[in-house]
């Protein structure tokens, strides 16, 4: 089930915090077995032109601005869901559709080591700079009605999903996903 952007931020939050604290209690329901692949559904969505264009540039909602908690995702253009927020630690497959009708979208995943700090961005070209941000990895443009996949090894901690085609980012294409 979804999660609110709102929702995420408090479990990032709790997340970060018991890492810090050297407290990460891992549910057993969430231990990975040897090996184990956890699986991440993802939907790319957005709510169309108008909408897009309606969005007041001025207002990106972007880790680490005033309020962007708050700006939960019925108030974005455009975003990500995923089947879960909390996984375990190890090795998963982020399979990622677009189900724009009009608009290509991309998946990067990005580690975060503070929820409260904002990540480079490039106000000229309205995109994240993927090097200095730590990509690790991505699922590249993807048409509307098609599927990608990624495959990454995270250790725990807290990451963004984000989209990184101009202006994307900011109208708040992305999620955070706490690794336990
Ligand atoms: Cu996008």
């Amino acid at each position: 089930m979804a999660i609110t952007r709102r929702e995420a931020f408090t479990l990032a939050g709790a997340g970060l915090a018991a890492a810090a604290a050297g407290s990460m209690a891992t549910p057993a329901a969430a231990q990975s077995t040897d090996g184990a692949m956890t699986f991440v559904q993802v939907n790319m969505w957005d709510r169309g032109p108008d909408v897009m264009a309606a969005f007041d540039m001025s207002n990106r909602i972007m880790l680490g601005t005033p309020g962007a908690a708050l700006k939960d995702d019925p108030g974005a253009p455009m975003g990500f869901d995923v089947t879960q927020n909390v996984i375990p630690r190890g090795k998963v497959k982020f399979i990622a559709t677009n189900t724009s009708t009009y608009l290509e979208h991309e998946m990067l995943v990005f580690p975060i080591s503070d929820v409260t700090k904002a990540l480079p961005y490039n106000t000229d070209t309205e995109r994240l700079d993927e090097d200095a941000a730590g990509s690790l990895g991505e699922i590249a443009e993807t048409a509307p009605g098609e599927t990608g996949t990624l495959e990454l090894t995270l250790e725990p901690g807290v990451y963004m999903l984000a989209c990184n085609i101009a202006n994307h980012y900011a109208m708040g294409m992305w999620t955070l996903i706490v690794v336990i």
